[in-house]
């Protein structure tokens, strides 16, 4: 793999600043964004008061805990523009959530937020190590979803030349990779193996595609599937993370050189991990629910946002900014079987430890009699099956069954992986 560490002044000041720099920072951005909130929009206002906080109450960082947090279905209830802190007229793009599970959410951006965006997803894909003269080949979705169009503002104003290929065309998303000699992807790692597919397919050796590094996200993702795509295709795997309420992709972002969890961009998003029960304030190193504060976005502005994503703040290390931990999975997507925790994410470790097996997977849950059960369809042969169900009930602490098919039978993702299917309430 090719050595894409940082060279001296590469770096912005702000990203090797020290700690109490970074916290002035924060400090003053928070009291304006929290002023900026609760003065223009009708939410924040209504929230504040009834918790009988105002944003002059807020005297240090710490404060912030005393205001109330913001969930899904408050930004459902100011459909569509409710929560939007500017006269339309200002706001430039608008993005919105798929809404699978009921009325999409819609967020706004003026063009400093715009620019802001197009500055931390720049900062991101440079942490990833690509620089101007790189290609990029971007295949997340264009449209409402961020990923396409955030990834894209960013890359140009870093001046990398970037290809809008979106999601889709498998077979073309090669020859494109091929052809130009793109040196890095933006894709979702779910849609990476069905490229990697792809190129196995065509008879084509992924360890000498122009790929220098991959810059997964969107989805949550093992370290396990980093070593299979980075020795499959002799790249670097690193982990992206973003979610449209905060901003889209580009809110944290690991560097090349440490992959070592990803550096929350903390001069403009201030995070903080809640007991998801409690949602008291978890001190850093705790696993817990991810929650954030916008600190400069002016269309947009989000206050303490529960994301639903669990995962841990950790110091910084190759920038000075804190870390998340990847993110285990969403608290939505844990399943409770017969009283065992159970992420999706620790099934693709355990799966990745079968070399015969293909690293496509679905759960399903099913009910037998009146017991919950978990097939785990996967692709390979039945002693690979029996030895993925043997490992599960040794590291994961469950009983699953584990249904092994030829290829292609799991669906392929082009965007976002359907990991689990829920038919407890069928037959
Ligand atoms: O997925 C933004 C994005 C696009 C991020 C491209 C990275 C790359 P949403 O569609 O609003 O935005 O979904 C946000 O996706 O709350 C997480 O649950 C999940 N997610 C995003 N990135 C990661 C990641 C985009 N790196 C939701 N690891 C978030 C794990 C992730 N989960």
């Amino acid at each position: 793999m090719k050595d894409l560490s940082p060279k001296p002044g590469d770096l912005e000041a702000i990203e090797t600043a020290s700690h109490d720099e970074i916290q002035a920072l924060q400090f003053e951005r928070m009291r304006w964004s929290l002023s900026h909130a609760y003065n223009n929009v009708g939410h924040y206002k209504a929230s504040f008061d009834a918790a009988g906080v105002h944003p002059d109450n807020l005297k240090s960082l710490a404060d912030l805990a005393k205001f109330p947090f913001t969930v899904k279905s408050d930004l459902r209830k100011n459909y569509p523009f409710g929560m939007f802190a500017v006269p339309l007229e200002q706001v430039n793009r608008i993005h919105a959530s798929s809404g699978t599970t009921g009325q999409p959410t819609v967020v706004g951006y003026t063009q400093a937020d715009l620019t802001m965006w197009n500055h931390v997803m720049g900062r991101s894909l440079r942490a990833a190590g690509l620089r101007c003269g790189d290609l990029l080949h971007n295949a997340y979705g264009y449209g409402l979803f961020t990923g396409g169009l955030g990834v894209h503002g960013g890359a140009e104003k870093m001046g990398l030349t970037v290809v809008p290929v979106s999601g889709g065309m498998t077979e073309r998303q090669v020859r494109l990779i091929e052809d130009f000699q793109a040196t890095g992807i933006t894709v979702t790692p779910s849609y990476m193996l069905s490229i990697l597919d792809e190129y196995r397919r065509l008879g084509l050796e992924p360890k000498k595609s122009p790929l220098k590094v991959g810059i997964f996200g969107a989805e949550p993702w093992t370290n396990a599937m980093r070593e299979e795509v980075e020795q499959s295709f002799n790249m670097h795997a690193v982990d992206i993370y973003g979610l449209s309420e905060v901003l889209g992709p580009g809110v944290s972002c690991e560097c090349v050189e440490s992959k070592d969890g990803l550096h929350i961009w903390e001069d403009h998003f201030y995070p903080e991990i809640i007991h998801p029960q409690t949602g008291e304030v978890l001190p850093d190193g705790e696993l817990g629910e991810l929650v954030f504060t916008s600190l400069s976005k002016e269309a947009f502005p989000i206050i303490r946002y529960r994301t639903r994503d669990l995962t841990r703040l950790l110091s910084g290390t190759a920038r000075s900014m804190r870390r998340m931990e990847k993110v285990t999975g969403r608290s939505d997507d844990m399943i409770i079987l017969r009283g065992v925790n159970v992420f999706p994410m620790q099934i693709e470790e355990q799966l990745m430890k079968v070399p015969t097996l293909a690293a496509h997977f679905q759960i399903e849950l099913v009910k037998k009699g009146p017991m919950d059960h978990m097939i785990i369809h996967v692709e390979g042969d039945a002693p690979a099956a029996a030895e993925l169900a043997a490992l599960i009930k040794a590291n994961v602490g469950v009983t699953a069954e584990v249904n092994a098919s030829e290829v292609n039978s799991v669906p392929r993702s082009q965007g976002k992986a359907v990991r689990l299917i829920d038919n407890r309430t069928k037959g």
